[in-house]
């Protein structure tokens, strides 16, 4: 499965491969792109994260139960219970997901088929005087897609966690809901009052426009309550996640196109380069050592390598197409020719008076010397820069196609 973790981690590495060939400003655009879907907090994959959070004994994990509808995790009346977390997760759940559960040490995992996009972590208590347990929802709520804290109505006015645990954490406010649990405790006309009192602490906290929901997650008879509009909720937050995952799939895909434009790589890797340098090199090498470096055959070898050149610099267009033109100018060609000829010559002298012949043995060792020459001196350094092209293109192009399958995972279609 493709998801959008993989697809942003493949643009980083087109940019990183494309920055030497583009102009600054293309360069700063995708890096900025590339900045912005790494940034975007949450969990990239498509599964909707949920962490329930909250002190001991609040319900977190009668909250897990009421969801899965039968018993996930043990609940206690006995304090403190849970001392793992517990990940409740799709069977069919994306590997990003897999590895969040790695980075977050989560080793204790229940797969369900009750909602496959959904997963939800039943976290260790949190304590507000500890500091590692604000450090860990400090670390955690950037990871998750939604961090669900839940209060009893015993305790949810307590000011340490306010201040210590939600105004601590209130620049993920959109990112935090609330539940107010074991509402079969409060008498019915007590609800509403109590609910007011949170939303204003939580207002207080800073958090502009506080979710809450009552419910019942155990209630000592009957079946929990309240969960349907938890349930309905967060399946508003999946196709808000979704929405928010294609555009970065689309700013994935604008990157890559705009790379691809600006690279001269959109009609792919292959120039046919290495059929093209052959067909150069046979001829030529044949010709200079069976003539030697006459004038007309001297020439020939500029001309035609020159042509070469410059085909190869306009096929290849762009950048890469600036860069061949630039690095093999026509003084360079002569150069390396001139040099490479007169090694040819040096170590296999011909005699004047044979009109240059040489025997065919003499004739291929001198074809030898000539054609190490030229593949050192202009055959390597331009495929450096070829292979360099066909990696960038081979690399959008994979990113193109994850793009796609990432977006068809996302809408749940299979790819053509
Ligand atoms: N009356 C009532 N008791 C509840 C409710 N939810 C949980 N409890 C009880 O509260 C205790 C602690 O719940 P638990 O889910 O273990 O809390 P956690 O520590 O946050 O995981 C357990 O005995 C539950 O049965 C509820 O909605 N109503
Ligand atoms: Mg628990």
């Amino acid at each position: 499965m493709t998801d959008v973790v993989s697809i942003v981690e493949g643009l980083d590495l087109v940019v990183g491969l494309a920055q030497d060939h583009l102009h600054p400003d293309d360069v700063r655009a995708a890096r900025g792109s590339a900045l912005i879907a790494r940034g975007r907090v949450g969990h990239l994959g498509s599964t909707l994260v949920l962490a329930l959070l909250g002190g001991t004994g609040a319900g977190k994990s009668s909250l897990l139960n009421a969801l899965a509808g039968e018993r996930v995790a043990s609940t206690s009346a006995v304090r403190p219970h849970t001392t793992e977390t517990l990940a409740w997760i799709p069977g069919s759940a994306e590997s990003s997901l897999r590895l969040l559960l790695d980075r977050l040490e989560i080793e204790d995992r229940v797969e369900q088929d009750r909602f496959p996009d959904l997963a939800v972590l039943d976290m260790t208590d949190v304590d507000s005087l500890v500091a590692s347990h604000r450090r860990r929802v400090e670390e955690l709520l950037p990871a998750i897609d939604v961090g669900v804290w839940i209060f009893d109505p015993l305790k949810y006015a307590d000011p340490i966690v306010h201040q210590e645990l939600i105004a601590s954490n209130a620049h993920a406010a959109d990112r935090l809901i609330f539940v107010l649990n074991q509402i079969d405790t409060v008498p019915p006309h007590e609800r509403a009052m109590l609910r007011d009192h949170l939303i204003d602490l939580l207002i207080a906290d800073g958090i502009p426009h506080p979710i809450v929901f009552e419910v019942a997650a155990d209630p000592p008879s009957g079946p929990p309550t309240g969960i349907e509009m938890l349930v309905d909720h967060l399946d508003y937050r999946l196709d808000e996640k979704r929405i928010h995952l294609s555009r970065i799939i689309e700013d994935v895909r604008r990157v890559a196109r705009a790379v691809a434009g600006a690279t001269g790589i959109g009609g792919g890797g292959s120039l046919d380069f290495e059929a093209r340098w052959d067909a150069y090199r046979t001829r030529t090498v044949a010709e200079l050592a069976v003539h030697g470096p006459t004038v007309t055959v001297y020439e020939e070898a500029m001309r035609s390598l020159d042509q070469l050149i410059l085909r190869l610099s306009v096929d290849a267009g762009g950048p890469f197409g600036t860069r061949i033109r630039q690095s093999f100018g026509p003084d360079r060609l002569d150069t390396e020719l001139r040099q490479a000829v007169d090694l040819m010559e040096g170590a296999v002298p011909r005699s004047r008076r044979g009109h240059g012949a040489l025997d065919p043995e003499r004739r291929a060792e001198a074809a030898d010397i000539l054609d190490g020459q030229l593949q050192a001196r202009i055959g390597a350094p331009l495929r450096e820069i070829l292979w360099e092209r066909a990696a960038l293109s081979a690399m959008v192009t994979g990113l193109a196609v994850d793009a796609s399958m990432a977006e068809s995972d996302l809408i749940g279609v299979v790819p053509e």
